[in-house]
């Protein structure tokens, strides 16, 4: 009789699942998960800002905000699972390492799924376009220059990074490298990995500090290490003898730059950034565009996004902000 009891349940729940699969497969909206690398980033959270507001100009499009607790890439396989379970119509990915969430993404694509990485890359195999903040060489050689037009003398530099598989910091500092013969002064002594946690950042920091006692300057090109390098700086009572710059958001930065622990840094609009790549994968989920060499896709707002022989497109240019100009944007991203 319990069996009984248990196995009517179980028919009746099996059948309010279903009920409400095919009620969600009625709805139209058109579902798209935006797969950051972990939560908790205020640079991602920037960027939901502006899928949001696509979202809602597009007008039957749910954002599914969503990623792993921390930076790795079992944590975005585990997610990507579980959307592929839920069916939804995009993926877009901001990727912990270009390769190992491949056959997790392929088997999205397979099912239907449209799969586009943006801001950090995965190999091409793995999606159906790329969209960057912006050039690579660019960043690579914006985020050196910041670095040295404050030591017109020269000085010794480090590099504090995110995570070591990380796709976008790992290019953006070889385009730093194929540069540095413009800058024979400057020696750049290490790089090392804070993983975009504020603790290990913070402790990375504070362990160049200590082994390079001289060091002159810590590049962050990461939005979680250059404030954590910032804080370190800070608290070592070495403002005015390490400048930290990199990439970050004035909001974070306003205090940095205040106390002069920054002199310095640049990023791009993470909520256009956002809000861009809600319209790619919208429109690629809803084949009014394909994802091939010399395609145009729409991003709304934002223009559109003219894909290279690898599908990869960049947004924009970085902007540099200082004392000059924190206050102005620390109130919008
Ligand atoms: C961190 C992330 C992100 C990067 C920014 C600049 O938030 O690593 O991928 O684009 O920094």
């Amino acid at each position: 009789m319990k069996t009984l009891t248990k196995l009517a349940a179980g028919l009746s729940l099996g059948a309010a699942l279903l009920g409400s699969t095919a009620a969600m497969a009625q709805d139209d909206d058109v579902r798209i998960a935006l797969v950051v690398k972990s939560l908790g980033n205020g640079f991602f959270e920037a960027a939901n800002r502006g899928a949001e507001e696509a979202a809602e100009e597009i007008g039957n499009v749910e954002i599914i905000y969503t990623g792993p607790t921390d930076t790795t890439a079992e944590g975005q396989i585990e997610v990507i699972n579980s959307l592929i379970a839920q069916q939804v119509d995009a993926i877009a990915v901001s990727a912990n390492d270009p390769d190992a969430l491949v056959p997790a993404l392929k088997k999205a694509m397979q099912r239907g799924i449209t799969v586009i990485s943006w801001d950090s890359g995965v190999a091409p195999e793995g999606r159906e376009m790329h969209l960057s903040p912006s050039s690579h060489e660019l960043i690579g050689q914006t985020i050196i220059k910041l670095a040295a037009d404050e030591l017109p003398e020269g000085g010794d530099v480090a590099v504090l990074s995110a995570t070591s598989t990380s796709t976008n910091q790992n290019i953006w500092i070889e385009e730093m490298n194929k540069v540095m013969d413009q800058y024979p002064d400057i020696n750049v002594v290490a790089t090392v990995y804070g993983d975009d946690l504020a603790d290990k950042s913070y402790r990375e920091a504070q362990g160049l500090m200590q082994t390079y006692p001289d060091l002159d300057a810590i590049i962050a090109p990461t939005s979680v290490g250059i404030v954590a390098a910032a804080q370190a700086v800070a608290d070592a009572g070495k403002i005015g003898e390490v400048n930290v710059t990199g990439l970050g958001l004035p909001s974070e930065m306003a205090g940095a730059v205040e106390s002069g622990a920054s002199k310095s840094f640049a990023i791009w609009n993470p909520v256009d950034l956002g809000y861009a790549t809600t319209y790619l994968a919208y429109n690629l989920a809803t084949d009014q565009a394909e994802a091939e060499p010399g395609a145009e896709v729409g991003m709304g707002r934002m223009g559109s996004a003219t894909l290279d022989d690898n599908n990869e497109a960049a947004m924009s240019e970085p902007f540099k902000y200082d004392a000059s100009n924190i206050d102005e944007f620390k109130s919008v991203f």
